[in-house]
C-alpha cells in the first residue's frame, strides 16, 4: 500500500506507526485473554504513580471529565509514533535486500527491551515477575507483541528496490503481492480505527446533565463512575467468592448465593469522590441493598488487637479504614443498587459503601475483608491521598444551571448539600457574592447518610448576579470558605454561580 510513497524516511515511519497500531490493538485483544494489562493499560496506570497528586488534581480540574479521554487518546497517539520512530531508526540500520536475520534479531532487541527494561520501569518487575499474572504470561504477550510488530513492519516497509521488478517477475506476481500489501494495509488502517474507538468508548464516563433540580435519587445510568482501572473487572458470579480472612478466629468464604442468604438492609447513601471539584458532579445518591459488614466480622470473630478493616477488589484495588467505623450499622457490603443487582461498572457482584468518608474507601468488585492490626495504606493514599477522608461539608448550586450564563427569567435558586453522615442543619444562599445570606427550604434527607436538597424562591432584577451557597453541617458547624483544591483532603469553598438576568422583550 505503501508503493507509491518513494520517500524511504516517511515511508519506514508510516510502516512502523501502522505495524505499532496493529501490534497494540492485538496487545490489548490478547491481554483480554489471558488475563495481563495490557501495554497501554501499564502505561495509563504508571502515569497515575507517577504524577504527584497536586498535578493529578490540576489536570482534572482543567479538563474534568475529558481528562480520561483525553490522557488515553495521549497514550494512544504515544504509542503509534512510538512504532514509527522505532520502524524509522531500524529502516536506517537495515542493508539493502531480503532476508530474516534482521526482522529476527530486531524483535528480539524489541522483546529484551520490553521485558527487561520497560516492565521493570513500569512497576511489573523484570520480565513482569511481580506482576499478578506473572513472569511466563507477560513475557508471552510482549514476544506475540514484538513478534507482530516486527512482522507487520516487514511487510509495509520493505523498500521498493527488494521487490522483484516488474520486468524480472512476471506481472501477475508483481499484481499479486501488490493486492496483498493493499489488503493488509487496509487491515492495519481498519485495526487502528478499531483501537481508537474502543479506547474511546472505554474512556467515556457518564456525565449526568441536570437542566432543573437535581434528582433526589440519581437513575443508575447517571450515576458517576470512577476507577483506577483502564478496563474494569467483569467478574462472573458462579466464580466469585467473599473472603473474610485475617485476625478473626473463623475465616469465611461465601459463594454470592450464600451472601444472598443472609439477612440484609436497605439503605439511601450518598457517595462522592475526592476528587471532585467545589461544583463539581462527581456524586450521586442510591438505594442500596446488602449485608452490614459488622453481621460478617460477627460471624468471622473478630480477634483482640484487631485495629483496621483492609478491602480488596477483583482489579487489586485496596482501601482500609479502622475497625470501629466497619462495625458501624451504617457500613454495608452491598449486592443491589437502586433495586437491581449493581452494574459491573458500579461493582458487580459486591461493593463496600461506608458512610461519612469519600468514595476511594467503598471498593467496587469485592473479594476480600482482612481484619488487620498494622496501619494499611491503599490505592490512593500510597499516592497521597487522605486517609481518614472524612468527607468535608459542601453545597452545590443546580438551579439556575451552572452552565448558563444568561437567563430571562429567573423564580428559584436550589440545589444540594452533604455532609456525609453528619447531616445538613441549615443552607444559605447569597445573591451579592457574600454580602447578605439568605436562608433557603431544605428537604428532608432520605437516610442520616445522604445529600439533602434545598431551594430558596428568587425574583431577581435584570443585571449580574452572583450567587453563592453554604451549609452547615449537623452540628451546626458551618462548610469551609477558604478555596482547596480535592488533593489530598478533598475540595473546600463556596460554590458560585454568575449568572446574567436579561429584561424581557416587551
Ligand atoms: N475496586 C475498586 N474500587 C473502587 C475504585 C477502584 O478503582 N477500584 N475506585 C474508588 C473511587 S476513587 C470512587 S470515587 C468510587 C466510585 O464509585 P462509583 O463508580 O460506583 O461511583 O469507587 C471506589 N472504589
Ligand atoms: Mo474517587
Amino acid at each position: 500500500m505503501l508503493q507509491g510513497i518513494k520517500y524511504s524516511y516517511l515511508r519506514a515511519f508510516i510502516a512502523g506507526a501502522f505495524a505499532n497500531a496493529a501490534a497494540g490493538l492485538l496487545s490489548v485483544a490478547l491481554g483480554l485473554l489471558l488475563g495481563v494489562p495490557s501495554p497501554p493499560q501499564l502505561i495509563q496506570e504508571m502515569a497515575t504513580v507517577l504524577l504527584p497528586p497536586v498535578i493529578t488534581s490540576i489536570i482534572i480540574g482543567m479538563f474534568q471529565e475529558a481528562t480520561r479521554p483525553l490522557v488515553l487518546t495521549m497514550i494512544a497517539a504515544g504509542w503509534i509514533v512510538g512504532g514509527g520512530v522505532v520502524g524509522l531508526a531500524t529502516g536506517r540500520l537495515r542493508r539493502p535486500g531480503p532476508g530474516w536475520k534482521f526482522p529476527l534479531v530486531m524483535g528480539l532487541a524489541l522483546w529484551l527491551a520490553a521485558v527487561m527494561v520497560l516492565l521493570p520501569v513500569l512497576g511489573q518487575g523484570l520480565f513482569g515477575v511481580s506482576a499478578p499474572a506473572g513472569a511466563v504470561l507477560h513475557s508471552l504477550l510482549w514476544l506475540l507483541v514484538a513478534a507482530s510488530y516486527v512482522i507487520l513492519l516487514e511487510a509495509f516497509a520493505t523498500p521498493p528496490h527488494t521487490l522483484p521488478s516488474y520486468e524480472e517477475a512476471p506481472p501477475d506476481r508483481g499484481r499479486r503481492r501488490l493486492v496483498l500489501r493493499l489488503a493488509t494495509g487496509v487491515a492495519a488502517v481498519a485495526a487502528a480505527a478499531v483501537l481508537g474507538r474502543w479506547l474511546w468508548t472505554l474512556a467515556r464516563i457518564p456525565w449526568p446533565g441536570n437542566g432543573g433540580l437535581t434528582p433526589e435519587i440519581t437513575p443508575t445510568e447517571d450515576f458517576y463512575a470512577v476507577s483506577k482501572n483502564f478496563l474494569d473487572p467483569d467478574v462472573n458470579e458462579a466464580q466469585w467468592n467473599l473472603e473474610v480472612t485475617g485476625l478473626v478466629e473463623r475465616p469465611l468464604t461465601l459463594s454470592y448465593q450464600e451472601m444472598l442468604e443472609l439477612p440484609s438492609t436497605e439503605q439511601y447513601l450518598t457517595l462522592m469522590c475526592i476528587s471532585n471539584e467545589v461544583g463539581g458532579d462527581l456524586m450521586g445518591t442510591a438505594l442500596w441493598r446488602g449485608v452490614r459488614l459488622a453481621d460478617f466480622l460477627a460471624r468471622a470473630g473478630v480477634r483482640p488487637g484487631a485495629t483496621k478493616v483492609v478491602l480488596t477488589g477483583d482489579d487489586d484495588y485496596s482501601d482500609s479504614f479502622p475497625l470501629k467505623k466497619a462495625q458501624e450499622l451504617g457500613t454495608l457490603l452491598a449486592y443491589h443498587m437502586n433495586g437491581e443487582p449493581l452494574t459491573s461498572t458500579h461493582g458487580f457482584p459486591l461493593r463496600a459503601l461506608v458512610p461519612n468518608i469519600y468514595g476511594m474507601k467503598n471498593v467496587k468488585w469485592l473479594k476480600r475483608v482482612e481484619v488487620v492490626d498494622y496501619d494499611f495504606k491503599g490505592y490512593w493514599q500510597q499516592r497521597g491521598w487522605s486517609d481518614d477522608a472524612v468527607i468535608n461539608t459542601s453545597s452545590r448550586i443546580d438551579l439556575p444551571h451552572p452552565g448558563e450564563q444568561a437567563k430571562e427569567n429567573a423564580s428559584a435558586i436550589g440545589g444540594i448539600a452533604f455532609a456525609g453522615s453528619r447531616g445538613i442543619s441549615r443552607v444559605e444562599v447569597s445573591t451579592d457574592y457574600g454580602e447578605t445570606w439568605l436562608p433557603a427550604e431544605v428537604k428532608e434527607a432520605l437516610s442520616p447518610y445522604t445529600w439533602v436538597l434545598w431551594l430558596r424562591d428568587w425574583h431577581p432584577t435584570p443585571g449580574r448576579h452572583d450567587l453563592l451557597v453554604r451549609a452547615a453541617d449537623g452540628d451546626g458547624e458551618l462548610q469551609t470558605e477558604e478555596r482547596h483544591r480535592p488533593s489530598p483532603d478533598g475540595a473546600t469553598g463556596y460554590d458560585l454561580v454568575p449568572i446574567r438576568i436579561i429584561p424581557p422583550v416587551s
